[in-house]
């Protein structure tokens, strides 16, 4: 018992879904940080997603790290050269590496909500208005100042560049402070404009500020004669952050709640641009990169923008992007066959696919827009008013998706359902409804598509379902006299075989209709409403969740309930199958997800969340859960532990307590590059040397590049070819006054010792006779068989050199009928350990053509040939019978597989 104890207490979370990562998620409310790498040559942004944040590199806009993730929301961010500073409540951490913690400073009692590196130290603020300044690597408190928030509270803060140890503090009352830290003295008091401070930004010149306030004002102000140089007035409310322009234009931009950013000149001191809507919330930070004309910007609206200066109107130009849904998610789905896409659509009225695999293989289809050629006619310039109502359903399929639209989608009151095509990303060509109902007069509720892509069925809170041609858009059809439910439809579905349409109506019935005579076949009444109905088409298994909190599974065949399961607490929001139809996963109110095992009728998981899930989805190809959550805007990506290891699964007891699980982060993607300074050596790893042949049984290759043996046959074509059209040049690598010696492989000539007495004015007749070092080797070789040396030196050499090397073999050239035999032993030696098998019969080849008019007249080299014959022949019949074996094992695997 103690076992099985421990077992049920090591069961802390969920046995068969781990948290992997989050899709979707790119900036927040958080003003971004933006760095520069001054060894990469590179700029880096930095934006906040909850717990953690993302690094971002600004040149492709390419994720380059996520922080670890700390215990609550980050509310401010700062950086310098080495750290990222991130406060979270009362308590902020510096990270290293744009990931780790390497320092935590506690000692707030209200949320820090201001963060100035300075040097050694970094400043903090809380809400109190209390500032503290801390050495970092101490970790140690400096100075601590306490400011009465109701004189001065403290909204910005800034350190003015020349400044030496001074902060200038702005407050929501108005009045601005100019402290000395180091001395612990106030130096000024500027009254201000009577209202509160909202950003402070220093001006490429020295002593100039710009002060925003509340009232929409941006000041530029002389601090240090206390002297006002120039006013703006922007009418979009509190300004909310400001940047100068510092490639030699003279332009300010600053940011409003509104997500207008104005552009301000102040040479002529006038507006002279407005990027409207540059966000769909406030700008939280915006940031021109030093000396280029970068604009970067992020929002609340989970979106991080680059703009770029280029045109003639001064006006910023999108050059890149990252964003996701901006607003809560309404319906996720997996799009397709391959497990990599998930559809999703947002109360923002987009409708995006985020592919779990990569980002670049994120697309948005947009919004869709109400009358697309009334648009065009009237050539509105506000599409808001135009834009559809966000989506509340869609159902999409893949199998005609390259013919017609394959994606059909209900919005948010609204009759009339739309088509998108998500091969063109875009919305579709056909609004669908029903000719006699009243535009106002019904909302449609839910819709489904044939699994062979043809039709659509719509289903209506009137009650009213209707079948739809998804290429014409041509009305097919409907269920029922007059109505096929009494109730708001809540369900509808087709089986595989577009023999029976499915549909739930809100009055507790179930019809099963002939999907093409649309003749009612069946009807069962319900315990509760249904509230969501889900088809697993393959098995045939139909599950309803209802409204009492329990779920229902029925057999379409039979039209029996054949498992009844309850437990959550509240409204289940969706429910999925595994891709096998053996796992009913459902999501409900009660922030629970649970796995119901149908053969065995078992709750066999569950675990909590903090936030409650809306929808599941699991991937098709089994891999992954998919969930929504309540306030969050990404996509939460679960693993499946059976995937990678062994579960045992239990039928959990009615009485189980499941416990919080945490929902996963964003984590980094392969294939992305880090940061310079994230690149440590492990000297953990020992590196893998591979052994110079891996089994006598095969055949091994040499590791020379092909051009060393692969033309060595045609090599009097490539000469010809290549016949040199002006003379050799010498090499420029080497510094002229080192001699190299001419070869591929570059050497530097040895100066020969001149020392010696007996070889210095006399000729050598020894050196003089024409042996190559190879032909000597060969010599040697034949003497004691080893050819090691013979062939090395001929693996140095290039082609031509292999060829001259080879043709002085031969008696006419030079060489002598042992020095050939010499060589043919040692192809025998080659073939016989199977290693350079490629380099043997390159150079046997070239050997065989050269001199092949005099091998038959030589008895000796004809003996060692017939022995080097058979020698090829046994391996090459090896080696095909090898190969024979896996193109079989091959076509098997592919023939499987189709
Ligand atoms: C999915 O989530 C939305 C809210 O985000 C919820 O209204 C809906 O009921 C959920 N389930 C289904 C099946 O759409
Ligand atoms: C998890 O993977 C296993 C093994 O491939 C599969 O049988 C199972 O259906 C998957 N789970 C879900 C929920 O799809
Ligand atoms: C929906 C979404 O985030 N789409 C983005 C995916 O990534 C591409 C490029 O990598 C962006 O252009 C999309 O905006």
């Amino acid at each position: 018992t103690a076992e099985m104890e421990s077992a049920v207490e090591g069961r802390t979370a969920s046995v068969l879904f781990a948290g992997f990562r989050a899709l979707g998620l790119f900036s927040n409310d958080i003003p971004h940080v933006v760095r520069y790498n001054a060894l990469k040559r590179r700029f880096y942004v930095t934006t906040c997603v909850g717990k953690s944040f993302h690094t971002y590199d600004v040149q492709k806009l390419s994720l380059v790290a996520v922080s670890n993730s700390v215990p609550q929301d980050i509310c401010c961010m700062a950086a310098d050269g080495r750290l990222v500073f991130a406060a979270y409540g009362n308590v902020f951490s510096a990270f290293a590496r744009n990931k780790e913690i390497v320092h935590t400073f506690k000692g707030h009692k209200a949320e820090i909500h201001l963060l100035q590196p300075f040097g050694d130290h970094v400043i903090s603020v809380d809400t109190d208005s209390v500032l503290i300044i801390w050495h970092i690597y101490s970790e140690e408190e400096y100075l601590q100042l306490t400011f009465d928030k109701s004189v001065f509270k403290i909204s910005t803060i800034l350190h003015p560049s020349t400044y030496l140890n001074k902060v200038l503090l702005g407050s929501e009352q108005g009045s601005l402070q100019l402290w000395n830290i180091k001395s612990n003295k106030l130096l000024y008091t500027f009254p201000g404009w009577k209202v509160g401070v909202t950003a402070l930004q220093q001006a490429p010149a020295v002593d100039v500020v710009a002060i925003g306030l509340v009232s929409g004002q941006v000041v530029i102000h002389n601090i240090k004669f206390d002297e006002t140089l120039m006013k703006f007035h922007q009418d979009w409310g509190p300004i909310t952050s400001i940047s100068f322009r510092t490639d030699g234009h003279p332009i300010m931009a600053a940011g409003s709640p509104c997500g207008h950013i104005g552009l301000w000149d102040l040479e002529d001191k006038k507006l002279i641009n407005q990027m409207r809507n540059a966000h769909s919330t406030a700008i939280s930070g915006l940031t021109f990169l030093h000396r280029e004309p970068l604009l970067v910007t992020n929002g609340a609206d989970n979106a991080l923008r680059i703009w770029i200066f280029d045109g003639p109107t001064g006006e910023g130009r999108l050059l890149r992007l990252r964003m996701g849904h901006s607003a809560s998610l309404t319906k996720i789905r997996y799009y397709g066959q391959n497990g990599q896409q998930i559809l999703s659509a947002s109360q923002d009225g987009t409708l995006q696919s985020f592919s779990t695999v990569h980002e670049k293989f994120n697309k948005s289809l947009g919004h869709g827009l109400v009358n697309k050629k009334i648009v065009k006619r009237k050539g509105l310039q506000n599409t808001m008013s135009v834009r559809l109502p966000p989506i509340t359903q869609f159902a999409a399929e893949e199998a005609r998706q390259s013919d017609w639209d394959g994606v059909i989608a209900c919005h948010q009151g609204k009759l009339s359902c739309s088509t998108w095509n998500y091969q063109r990303s875009t919305i579709g060509a056909y609004f669908l409804k029903p000719k006699n109902v009243k535009a106002n007069s019904a909302t449609a509720t839910a819709v489904d598509i044939t699994s062979c892509g043809n039709f659509a069925i719509i289903g209506l809170s009137s009650g009213a379902v209707d079948v739809y041609n998804m290429q014409s858009g041509i009305h097919r059809g409907s269920f029922g006299d007059e109505k096929a439910h009494a109730g708001s439809v809540r369900g509808v579905a087709v089986d595989g075989l577009n023999q029976l349409a499915i549909t739930a109506g809100s009055e507790r019935l179930l019809k099963f209709w002939n999907f093409k005579s649309k003749v009612l076949v069946h009807s069962l009444s319900l315990d509760s409403p249904p509230n969501v109905m889900l088809l697993h088409r393959d098995s045939g298994i139909l599950g309803l969740a209802l409204d009492d909190f329990s779920i229902t599974v029925l057999d379409i065949e039979t039209r029996k309930i054949v498992r009844e399961f309850s437990g959550h607490q509240g409204q289940i929001n969706d429910m999925t199958f595994s891709p096998d139809g053996r796992w009913l996963i459902s999501a409900a109110m009660d922030c629970s997800v649970r796995t119901w095992d149908l053969p065995s009728g078992c709750l066999i998981d569950c675990f909590l969340l903090d936030s409650a899930p809306l929808n599941v989805t699991m991937s098709p190809t089994g891999d992954f859960l998919a969930t929504s959550h309540v306030d969050h805007l990404g996509i939460y990506l679960w693993s499946n532990i059976s995937l990678y290891s062994v579960v045992s699964l239990r039928p959990l007891p009615p009485d189980y307590v499941p416990s919080v699980l945490m929902l996963p982060g964003t984590c980094q993607t392969q294939g992305l590059e880090a940061l310079e300074e994230q690149i440590e050596p492990s000297d953990e790893m020992i590196e893998y040397e591979s052994p110079e042949q891996l089994n006598e049984q095969l055949v091994t290759l040499s590791l020379l590049p092909e051009s060393r043996w692969k033309n060595l046959l045609n090599l009097d074509v490539i000469k010809k070819k290549n016949k040199p059209k002006e003379p050799p040049k010498v090499p420029q690598s080497a510094p002229f006054f080192i001699p190299t010696v001419p070869g591929l492989v570059p050497r530097f000539a040895v100066p020969e010792p001149t020392s010696d007495p007996q070889q210095s004015k006399v000729v050598n007749l020894g050196i003089l006779a024409q042996k190559s070092n190879f032909y000597l080797k060969l010599e040697e070789g034949l003497q004691n068989n080893q050819y090691e040396g013979a062939l090395n030196l001929l693996k140095e050499l290039g082609p031509s050199g292999i060829e001259t090397e080879l043709r002085n073999l031969s008696p006419e050239d030079g060489g002598s009928i042992e020095a050939m035999r010499s060589f043919l032993s040692m192809i025998g030696v080659m073939l016989d350990r199977k290693r350079d098998f490629e380099l043997a019969q390159a150079y046997l080849a070239l050997f065989l053509k050269l001199h092949l008019r005099m091998l038959p007249s030589e008895p000796v080299l004809l003996e060692e040939l017939v022995k080097l014959s058979s020698q090829v022949e046994e391996d090459w019949t090896h080696l095909q019978s090898l190969f024979n074996q896996s193109m079989c094992v091959l076509n098997y695997i592919k023939s499987a597989l189709l």
